[in-house]
C-alpha cells in the first residue's frame, strides 16, 4: 500500500479526431511502460461496461435517439463514476493511460454548436491530465484510414469542426503530435515524453482539477 508520500502515478490522455492511432497508440505505451517495470493501466471513454456507458453506445450505434444536451451530460457522468477509481489508481502509484477524456466530450458537442462554456462546466473537477497528447491529423487524412465511417460521428464536414473546437481547448498540457507519421515513429517519441512526463509527478506535482 502506498502511504501518502510515496509518488504517484502520471494522468496520461490521448486526444485527437478519429481514426488519429488514440487507441493504437494508448495500447502500445501501456505494454512499453508495463514492460520496463512501470505500473499503468489502459482506461478509455466511453467506459462502455458501466450502465451510463450503454446507453452511450447505444447513442453512439444510431439504436438510440438523445437530444444532444442529455447525451454531453452522459458523457460527464460516466467519467464523474469512475472519478474516484482514477484518483485511488493515481495515488496508489499507477500511471493511467486514457484514450480520450473531457477534450473529447467538449469538442464532440461543441462542434454540434452547443455553447462551449456549457460544455465544459460539468467537467469542472475532474482530475485534470498531467499530460495530453494530441494526435495531430488532417481530417482527410484521418477518413483515408481504416474502419472510418461506421459510427455517428464519422462524417468528413464533421471531423472538420471537431478540429476547430479541440484547438480552442489547447493548453500548456498538451503535445501536439504528428499522427501523419509511421506508427513506430509516433510511439518512439510518445515513450520518451511519456517517461518524462512520470518522473515530473514523482517528484511531487500534485494533482490539479479541471480547468486548470
Ligand atoms: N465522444 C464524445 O462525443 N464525447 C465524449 O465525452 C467522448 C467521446 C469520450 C466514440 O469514441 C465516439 O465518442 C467518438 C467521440 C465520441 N466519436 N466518434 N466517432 P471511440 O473512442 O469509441 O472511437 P473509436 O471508434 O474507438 O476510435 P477512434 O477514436 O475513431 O480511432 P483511434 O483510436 O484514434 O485510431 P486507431 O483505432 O488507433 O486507428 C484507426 C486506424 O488507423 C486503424 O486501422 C489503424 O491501424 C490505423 N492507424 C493508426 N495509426 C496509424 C498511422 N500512424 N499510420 C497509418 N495508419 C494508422
Ligand atoms: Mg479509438
Amino acid at each position: 500500500g502506498n502511504k501518502g508520500n510515496d509518488p504517484r502515478g502520471a494522468l496520461i490522455v490521448l486526444e485527437g479526431l478519429d481514426r488519429s492511432g488514440k487507441s493504437s497508440q494508448s495500447a502500445r505505451l501501456v505494454s512499453y511502460l508495463e514492460g520496463i517495470g512501470h505500473s499503468a493501466e489502459l482506461w478509455r471513454f466511453p467506459d462502455r461496461t458501466t450502465s451510463v456507458g450503454q446507453m452511450i453506445s447505444a447513442y453512439l450505434s444510431n439504436e438510440s435517439q438523445l437530444d444532444d444536451h442529455t447525451i454531453h451530460l452522459l458523457f460527464s457522468a460516466n467519467r464523474w463514476e469512475k472519478r474516484s477509481l482514477m484518483e485511488t489508481k493515481l495515488k496508489s502509484g499507477t500511471t493511467l493511460i486514457v484514450d480520450r477524456y473531457s477534450y473529447s466530450g467538449v469538442a464532440f458537442s461543441a462542434a454540434k454548436g452547443l455553447d462551449l462554456h456549457w460544455c465544459k462546466a460539468p467537467e469542472f473537477g475532474l482530475p485534470a491530465p498531467d499530460l495530453v497528447l494530441y494526435l495531430d491529423i488532417p481530417p482527410e487524412k484521418a477518413a483515408e484510414r481504416g474502419g472510418y465511417g461506421d459510427e455517428r460521428y464519422e462524417q468528413l464536414e464533421f471531423q472538420k469542426k471537431v478540429a476547430e473546437c479541440y484547438h480552442a481547448l489547447r493548453d500548456s498540457s498538451w503535445k501536439i503530435i504528428d499522427a501523419c507519421r509511421p506508427m513506430e515513429e509516433i510511439e518512439k517519441q510518445l515513450q520518451g515524453i511519456v517517461l518524462d512526463n512520470i518522473v515530473a509527478c514523482k517528484v511531487g506535482k500534485p494533482i490539479s482539477q479541471l480547468w486548470s
